[in-house]
């Protein structure tokens, strides 16, 4: 990038930090809250990013990185759709010397040095604060069927462990299907009319990857007649205002938040690494559950 002119001294003479970000995409009200909180804070702080949708593939995201290379941005930010296959273009980064930030979801690469820190919440524990609070609510017996996130993301590997692991201290709940819905609402209507089609008579509860998957669901219980919230009890997690909203109104009993708003800390950290200050490996987003007890009061101040 060309040096900013040293004339004509004045704030706007200043060189701005420009920032390259590939997001996922858009399929889901977490993510686009996710969305809107990098873009609003950049713009808050006079910050140039450059923003690629990936459409949610991977070969997408590859293309946006090599993109932000070539124009020689101060920092890359990506939110990995897969946790693998990122070696060779993060190689390509730390040759060019540009720091990478991931956000909200982690990968898996043999070489750390590959990116400079994660930002994220603990889905392990998310999955197990799911899994806890629902095996108590369904007097820990009964049939659970499970929709799961984009397959190979961090999120649906890690929740669908957690649920698991938490599930081995109630023998008599088991999980009698599970598939990917892809985070979005339409397919997790779509693969809660399949399972309902197969099993209808065998589904205690849902275990959501995600609030938009369990809204899905709970549109497909509502039209076959299942009472969704009463007869069969649904639990998710991000606890974005939709989910607040089905709490109150009975239909989706819990919510695990997951807290999208990475702004103000994304560019915190940036502004640390551009000063030479260490900054940690992983920085965990503090969640918490939420259910229909407190969902009426707490539904106002939801910022997502
Ligand atoms: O939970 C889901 C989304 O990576 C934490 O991705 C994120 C997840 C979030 O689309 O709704």
């Amino acid at each position: 990038a060309p040096e900013a002119s040293a004339g004509n001294a004045g704030p706007t003479a200043e060189k701005k930090l420009v920032v390259g970000f590939s997001q996922v995409g858009a399929e889901s009200a977490w993510r686009t809250a996710e969305t809107k909180s990098i873009r609003g804070e950049a713009e808050k702080r006079g910050i140039n990013l450059k923003f690629a949708d990936a459409q949610g593939k991977q070969a997408n995201q590859i293309m946006a990185i090599r993109s932000f290379i070539a124009q020689g941005v101060d920092a890359i930010v990506l939110a990995p759709v897969v946790e693998t296959g990122w070696e060779p273009v993060l190689l390509e980064a730390k040759a060019a010397n540009i720091p990478v930030i991931l956000v909200d979801r982690g990968i898996k690469v043999t070489d750390e040095s590959l990116y400079t820190t994660l930002i994220a919440s603990d889905f392990v524990e998310e999955g197990r604060m799911a899994a806890d609070w629902l095996a108590k609510k369904m007097g820990e017996k009964g049939n659970v069927v499970e929709l799961q996130g984009t397959t190979g993301s961090a999120p649906a590997i890690d929740r669908k462990k957690g649920f698991e692991e938490a599930l081995k201290k109630y023998p008599n709940i088991a999980i009698v299907k599970s598939q990917s819905a892809d985070f979005s609402r339409a397919k997790g209507k779509e693969v809660m009319e399949a399972f309902i089609k197969s099993d209808r008579n065998n589904i205690n509860a849902v275990y959501a990857h995600n609030d938009d998957m369990a809204l899905g669901a709970i549109q497909a219980l509502d039209e076959a007649g299942m009472n969704p919230g009463k007869d069969v009890l649904v639990v998710s997690i991000d606890a974005v205002k939709g989910a607040f909203e089905a709490m109150v109104a009975g239909k989706l009993n819990a919510t695990v938040e997951c807290n999208p708003l990475m702004g103000p800390i994304l560019y915190d950290t940036i502004a640390k690494i551009r000063a030479g200050e260490k900054v940690p490996k992983y920085t965990q987003n503090k969640d918490q559950l939420f259910d229909q007890t407190t969902a009426a009061q707490v539904i106002g101040s939801r910022e997502y």
